[in-house]
């Protein structure tokens, strides 16, 4: 059933060799911010309604973590975004299992893996940040917590998702999608009127994945990272990709040797993309400096974001490799 990851390698084929920085065939217009001060909230894909809530909340000076707890809980909770939490489709043995992470200011990390029947990783996540010594719980020790932390267990299939789920095991087949319906995992990164920045990542993984397989998401470094001297970003898109190329540390770490948020992002992508050949998949990155400038790329055409300042939400098409 489905393929295995040596022939997935192999499917992807020719690798293709790009110099350190490179030129993009689509150059970015996200270059930088209309804004310099007051609060910023990106998010991947079209989660405006998970942005407004952040947005809402800082405006009401809650804290940042408060802030991007709350919008992503917006996303966990609706049925209809199948790649996050409640209503996400499942791994092909038909259970749901989440992955989360929040990484606050002080460069202090939680997380939770193959988290299954809990609707809210994300604030699962901050419980391991602020009330454990550790970083990442998994499993049946994350649920464990979860459920000593008060949350209740529940069913994460709808009927909806069920009845996809028995039309995929007649073929059975696993093929991670481009963009899949466009309002996929959510990676949200923020910075207050002080400056300090946070993020937050929650998603149900690929659709259909392997039991026991963990993505991007909730590993630090890969689907998200906040160094809040320079910058913060995350990741979405095929995780595998993103696992094995640190991206959005790498993305922080290029702020840090003075790239824009643009050119780091199309860097990291470049890195991705000369390590595979890259038809069919997709990953997307959003980052935003220190100064509240601003970057996104992805590989394919498709990939969009969210913006949040404390006047207006805008939806924003990133620029990509391939056009
Ligand atoms: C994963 N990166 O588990 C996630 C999936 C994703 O939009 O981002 N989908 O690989």
């Amino acid at each position: 059933m489905g393929i295995t990851r040596r022939y997935f390698h192999k499917l992807l084929g020719t690798v293709v060799s790009l110099p350190l920085i490179t030129t993009c065939r689509n150059v970015a217009q996200t270059e930088s911010s209309t804004i310099t001060s007051g609060n910023l909230v990106l998010s991947t894909w079209n989660n405006r309604r998970a942005n407004e809530t952040a947005i809402n909340s800082l405006k009401k000076n809650q804290d940042l973590l408060t802030a991007i707890e709350k919008g992503i809980n917006t996303v966990e909770a609706n049925p209809d975004d199948m790649s996050v939490g409640y209503g996400g489709r499942p791994d092909r043995d038909g259970n749901v299992t989440l992955d989360a992470c929040i990484m606050d200011h002080n460069g202090h990390a939680g997380a939770v893996t193959y988290l299954k029947n809990y609707m809210h990783p994300i604030s699962i996540a901050r419980k391991v940040l602020e009330d454990t010594p550790h970083v990442i719980l998994s499993g049946s020790g994350a649920a464990k917590f979860a459920e000593a932390q008060g949350y209740k267990s529940q069913d994460l299939m709808t009927d909806k998702s069920r009845k996809e789920y028995q039309k995929w095991l007649e073929k059975g087949l696993y093929s991670p999608k481009v963009n899949i319906e466009r309002h996929d995992t959510i990676g949200m990164i923020a910075s207050d009127r002080d400056n300090n920045m946070s993020g937050g990542c929650s998603t149900s993984g690929l659709s259909y994945k392997m039991a026991g397989r963990v993505g991007d998401s909730p590993i630090i470094g890969a689907g998200l990272y906040v160094d809040n001297d320079y910058g913060c970003a995350t990741a979405t898109g095929l995780g595998e990709l993103v696992l094995e190329s640190c991206t959005t540390f790498l993305i922080v770490e290029l702020m840090r040797q003075g790239l824009s948020p643009q050119k780091a992002c199309e860097e990291a992508i470049s890195r991705v993309i000369s390590k595979n050949s890259t038809k069919n998949i997709q990953v997307g990155v959003i980052a935003m400096d220190k100064n509240k400038n601003i970057g996104a790329f992805s590989i394919q055409k498709g990939f969009n974001f969210v913006k949040s300042i404390e006047t207006e939400t805008t939806l924003i098409e990133a620029n990509s490799y391939y056009s």
